[in-house]
């Protein structure tokens, strides 16, 4: 998807009102089959399940680069990886590109973005300096393997945090859409699940510890994936839940995707492999095959966008 992509679907749905706003809800190697609106049996992800059932699931939602930082930097500028010359992850946005949310910063919109920023080691820029009124989270990829944090960035300074890394995300989005509701808002949420490392907390995994042959009884990481995945859905629940306490549900467009698809690197400890993350597609992420690039995705604006179905074009 790109930006242009992204306007030109919901200046249609949302025709009638001068400003949606903006939940987009961006998820890390994030594989396919991975949500059980997708087929998912071993865990149950109810909130994103009712994200596409209130709403439009995508069938050919490609993500325009199989990697992380080339991949977002698609989507915050709307352009192949060619032309904002991001191609790997030591690379950041350059500068003098214009991203979604400097163009609708100048649309009056509060912009926020609160989770994985992905700096690269070179052409390093701020998201403060890319259109954000406010960052909370990981500015480089290694610190965003972190799921329980001992520090986030709040804008440029450092400052010290605790819990797992989406429930501190969400929390922040919470505080952002209190202060935040009488304008039109682009709160962008790039959460860390389920990229490694392989962890969850406690009560998600106890449910889980046992329900999966495991490598090493002793490090439970296929139970701990799909641990992940469920606090993750728990977190996105709660903060749509919040949409709808506020009144702006109606007036929010909700998208919910991955960056690429799900990893069968190292740091992944086998386990998208193990639950066929990516299925029923071949590949992974940093593969050219849908595997890594075909991308679980639904929108949702009640009354908005037709409820439960499946768009096999994006453009209607
Ligand atoms: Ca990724």
């Amino acid at each position: 998807m790109n930006r242009r992509v992204f306007l030109t679907l919901t200046s249609s749905v949302f025709a009638q009102q001068q400003k949606p706003n903006f939940l987009f809800l961006f998820a890390d190697d994030f594989g396919w089959g991975d949500v059980g609106f997708n087929g998912r049996k071993d865990w149950s992800t109810p909130n994103l399940d009712r994200i596409a059932a209130q709403g439009t699931i995508f069938d050919r939602w490609y993500t325009a680069f199989p990697v992380c930082a080339p991949s977002r930097a698609c989507l915050m500028t709307g352009r192949y990886g060619i032309h904002h010359t991001v191609r790997n992850n030591s690379v950041d946005i350059p500068a003098n590109e214009v991203t979604i949310a400097e163009t609708l910063k100048q649309q009056g919109y509060a912009t926020a973005l609160f989770g994985k920023w992905h700096q690269g080691a070179r052409n390093q820029t701020h998201p403060l300096d890319q259109g954000f009124d406010e960052t909370f989270g990981y500015l480089t990829a290694q610190h965003a393997w972190e799921h329980f944090p001992k520090k986030f960035w709040r804008g440029r300074v450092e400052e010290e945090v605790s819990g797992y890394s989406c429930d501190i995300i969400v929390k922040e989005a919470m505080r952002f859409l209190d202060q935040n509701r009488a304008k039109p808002f682009f709160l962008y949420l790039p959460f860390i699940e389920p990229h490694f490392y392989i962890e969850a907390p406690e009560e998600n995994l106890k449910k889980y510890r046992g329900k999966f042959p495991e490598k090493d009884p002793s490090k439970p990481y296929r139970a701990n994936y799909a641990a992940m995945i469920e606090r993750l859905d728990a977190a996105i629940g709660r903060v749509v839940a919040h949409l709808d306490k506020l009144g702006l549900r109606e007036s929010t467009c909700i998208v919910f995707t991955s960056d690429n698809g799900a990893t069968f690197e190292a740091g992944n400890q086998g386990v998208s492999a193990f639950h066929d993350s990516n299925r029923p597609f071949r590949g992974q992420k940093r593969t050219l095959e849908e595997g890594a690039s075909e991308c679980l995705r639904s929108c949702d604006g009640p009354a908005k966008f037709p409820r439960a179905s499946v768009r096999r074009r994006l453009y209607r």
